[in-house]
């Protein structure tokens, strides 16, 4: 089609409306998916990395703090330049525009896998921003009007034109302002996370004994490193809640409902806890269990607040977006049970995927009854009334942490020399405890294991057994006794609806 020399600044506006539409989309995606990997931040990143230092130093001589402004300036206009190209040459020439704003989207795809913090959805926000804009640019080029007047009849009218090119462009406005206000909120609470003091405790944990650890190379540590420790959730992108917008209500079958602020929280008398936290998702033998220190307020103090009424049986938490879990209420009253609202792991604030600023842990019972992050909500009320998130899945309503044990040395087809070889692990069954543990090589007798002293009634409890390894393939496997003198049961039972049972086996060699 040709353009006319009166109509240029439409298919110009058009490219620009179009590079909006794609920036905002862009903004949107980064928000949502990649926050430090918008379009504009990181091809900005990208020139500042590649913008030779003695230029750099004479930009921020000259506009000081306005540095990045000036950078962002540059790049709106460039970029503005180059959209209204795009629609130029798109409108004589299909195609050759969204060319343009695809080869420009692939600026930003590379900027964004070429940052050292980068993983596969940092590419995202720049592959949407050309997507989109390369879209929006067809869109509106089939909306614009003939440049000759005698078919104007038979074209779409320029009103028409306006309104689409116009909207676009305002969309991919407030899409950038929105995409801005949600990474901006994020700041917020990731600040307000690096200031934050954890408060003292109250009551401290006791140190732990030195007999608590057994020296084993390769055995799971008493308290898992925080990067180990596992994590299931079914939140896509790890909330980063700001705790001064934080509060948790505390309502439902209570004479004295009340809505506990974050500063309220932290004047509360804190305790500390070592729990072992547990998923009903682990196989026998599986990961997915981990010990931590743990710093919070009683539930049952909250409770004994609020004061309990009627025949309420059950604490129904939410999390911020919905998530929910049913305690039973007995749980959460029982002044010998830990069950804490947690603000600190292990001598830091709770990091933002454990559920900053607050979430539950609940000794004895799997994650997804009681271990709600960035809770919100306690509602005390009846398990016939409420089913939790995963309940309504199809998992059990009661799930106490069944009784188990795992090896973890030697580790499952290793090759090992003959003579003495540690056999090593942890066992558990919280808030009950391990009394023995026994290990059985290749369905012989059963033999003692010595038990690590017990940090707590709620955490796992190392193990380890002496082994006169022969030479061949052999089997090894554990069983522990609780407490109360009860053998953990050799029946087999899948994690779902309430947790796996079974003695976990491990298959070795000895070389000979
Ligand atoms: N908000 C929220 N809280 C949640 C979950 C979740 O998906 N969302 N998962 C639960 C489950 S199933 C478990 S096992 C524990 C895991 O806690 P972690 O990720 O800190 O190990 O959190 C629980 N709390
Ligand atoms: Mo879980």
């Amino acid at each position: 089609m040709p353009v006319g020399s009166m109509t240029w600044w439409r298919p110009a506006a058009a490219g620009l409306a179009a590079a909006l539409l794609g920036l905002g989309a862009g903004g949107i995606a980064a928000a949502i998916v990649a926050r430090a990997f918008s379009p504009f931040v990181v091809v900005g990143s990208a020139v500042i990395d590649l913008t030779p230092g003695p230029m750099k130093e004479a930009v921020i001589r000259v506009f000081g703090h306005g540095d990045k402004a000036f950078l962002f300036i540059i790049l709106a206009v460039v970029v503005a330049v180059l959209a209204a190209a795009a629609g130029v040459l798109e409108a004589r020439r299909p195609w050759l525009g969204r060319v343009i704003i695809l080869a420009g989207a692939a600026v930003g795809v590379a900027a964004s896998l070429s940052r050292a913090d980068a993983t596969v959805v940092a590419a995202v926000p720049s592959a949407i921003t050309g997507i989109v804009g390369a879209w929006a640019l067809a869109f509106l080029m089939r909306r614009m009007p003939a440049a000759v007047p005698a078919r104007a009849q038979t074209s779409p009218s320029r009103r028409t034109f306006l309104w689409w090119a116009g909207g676009a462009a305002a969309v991919g406005v407030l899409a950038t302002i929105g995409g801005q206000l949600v990474t901006r909120t994020a700041s917020a609470a990731a600040n307000a996370r690096s200031v934050f003091q954890l408060p003292r405790p109250a009551a401290s944990a006791p140190a732990v004994p030195a007999a608590a650890s057994l020296d084993v190379p390769g055995i799971t540590p008493l308290i898992t490193p925080l990067p180990q420790f596992y994590r299931t959730d079914v939140e896509l992108v790890v909330p980063q809640l700001d705790p001064e917008q934080w509060s948790l209500r505390v309502h439902g079958m209570v004479k004295h409902p009340f809505t506990l602020s974050w500063k309220e929280l932290n004047e509360l008398p804190m305790e500390e806890h070592y729990i072992t936290l547990a998923c009903v998702s682990n196989e026998v033998g599986g990961p997915l269990i981990s010990t931590a220190k743990w710093l919070g307020y009683p539930v049952r103090l909250l409770l004994e607040r609020a004061g309990v009424t009627g025949d309420a049986d059950m604490v129904y938490s939410e999390s911020f977006d919905g998530y929910t879990a049913a305690t039973p209420l007995s749980a959460m009253t029982d002044p010998n049970r830990a069950s804490l609202l947690a603000i600190g792991m292990d001598d830091e604030p709770l990091p933002f995927a454990r559920g900053f600023p607050a979430r539950l842990v609940v000794p004895g019972l799997y994650g997804y009854v009681s271990a709600t992050k960035w809770v919100v909500d306690l509602r005390v009320t009846r398990f016939a009334d409420y089913k939790g998130y995963w309940v309504t899945q199809g998992w059990a309503e009661k799930a106490p942490v069944k009784q188990s044990s795992r090896i973890d040395v030697p580790r499952p087809g290793r090759t090992l020399k003959a003579g003495q070889q540690w056999v090593a692990g942890v066992a558990w069954q919280q808030h009950v405890g391990i009394s023995k543990v026994e290990v059985q090589v290749d369905n012989g007798a059963w033999h003692e294991a010595e038990l690590a002293r017990e940090l707590s009634v709620d955490t796992w409890v190392q193990w380890r057994w002496s082994w006169d390894a022969t030479p061949g393939d052999h089997q090894l496997r554990v069983r522990a006794t609780n407490a109360q003198g009860e053998q953990q049961t050799s029946g087999v039972s899948d994690v779902l609806p309430d947790g796996a049972t079974g003695w976990h086996t491990v298959e070795v060699s000895v070389a000979s």
